[in-house]
């Protein structure tokens, strides 16, 4: 029997995903018609992305699985029209993506990069930055994209700590969990990464306590969601030179505003939700996978736990 797939995504991923999702229901063996607009009670799987056409669900009566583009989940998960299963994106390209994102931001702190990067002709003031064995790095949250970041820092010789919801065992990183977790990781991370979910336990996890816990001048990189951060708290965190600077990617209203004080902060570098991308032709395999899992009664890989809230 064939399948009817939306594709729900921003009309301008079609070019990019159709080809390549279609040569992947191929090779899975699935009959697929995949379109972008197939009648709501005819559609059996939907590919969303939080940015699509589709926030309204209740008319996909015979739809078995809804498949997250995305890895976050915040804008769907409360969804309360929303009865059928979702899963959320993993998929080499984003894990990749970010670890390079982590590793190249983490680099150019240690390194002082914009001290060379602001040289002027003729100065020949040097600088030397610690190895980094000498530097600290927390990330908090080791889920998929935390593990990927951790892993490839410690790889070139960071002492990484790690903290997440539940404990974990993982080769080269120092993990911690729990209340007393968080206070130990805070304290010793000259640099701070926040890979964590938006859900209401993590909602301002970076506030006026947490930021006094980090040693002075730190830095801080958040490609994970905005409202992690209390925004006031970090810029004044960045006026006391708490902080020494932060890249931020994301933001509690994306675009960030023109007139927000983060545009403007000379220890503020704003990225524009760009540290990591859904790559299709990978991503493409994972969706391929759940249909093929879906129709033969098998579990879907990287089902969201709603109760959680990731
Ligand atoms: P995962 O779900 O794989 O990992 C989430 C991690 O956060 C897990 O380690 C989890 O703990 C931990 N966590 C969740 N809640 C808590 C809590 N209350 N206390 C402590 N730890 C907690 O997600 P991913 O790694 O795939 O992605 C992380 C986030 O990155 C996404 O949710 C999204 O917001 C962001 N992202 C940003 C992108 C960008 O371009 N800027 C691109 C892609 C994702 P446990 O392991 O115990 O479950
Ligand atoms: C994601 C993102 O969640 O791009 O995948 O932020």
């Amino acid at each position: 029997m064939t399948l009817n797939v939306l594709f729900a995504a921003r009309p301008e991923r079609w070019e990019s995903y159709e080809p390549i999702l279609k040569s992947e229901f191929a090779r899975q063996g699935l009959d697929v018609a995949l379109s972008t607009d197939h009648p709501p009670e005819t559609v059996d799987y939907i590919i969303y992305a939080p940015n699509g056409p589709v926030q309204d669900f209740t008319a996909y009566t015979r739809c078995k699985a809804v498949m997250n583009l995305w890895a976050g989940v915040e804008q769907i998960v409360g969804n309360e029209t929303l009865t059928q299963p979702l899963t959320r994106m993993v998929e080499e390209g984003l894990t990749g993506g970010m670890a390079e994102w982590v590793t190249g931001h983490t680099l150019r702190y240690h390194l002082e990069m914009d001290l060379d990067l602001a040289r002027k002709p003729g100065d020949w003031s040097q600088h030397n930055p610690p190895l980094a064995r000498d530097r600290p790095v927390t990330i908090l949250g080791l889920g998929q994209l935390g593990q990927a970041a951790g892993q490839m820092l410690a790889g070139i010789g960071f002492p990484v700590t790690g903290w997440s919801r539940t404990q974990k065992d993982i080769e080269g990183i120092t993990c911690l969990s729990g209340d007393e977790g968080l206070i130990e990781a805070l304290k010793t991370a000259q640099v701070l990464v926040l890979l964590l979910p938006d859900t209401p336990a993590t909602t301002n996890i970076i506030n006026p306590e947490s930021l006094a816990l980090l040693p002075k001048g730190a830095v801080i990189l958040n490609p994970g969601r905005g409202p992690l951060i209390d925004d006031d708290a970090l810029l004044a965190a960045l006026d006391l030179g708490q902080v020494a600077h932060a890249t931020l990617d994301v933001f509690r209203t994306e675009p960030l505003p023109e007139d927000h004080p983060y545009w403007h902060h000379p220890k503020v570098t704003v990225t524009p939700h760009i540290a990591a991308e859904t790559r299709p032709a990978t991503a493409a395999r994972v969706v391929a996978e759940n249909i093929r899992r879906g129709e033969a009664g098998e579990p879907f890989l990287y089902l969201v736990d709603r109760d959680q809230g990731y």
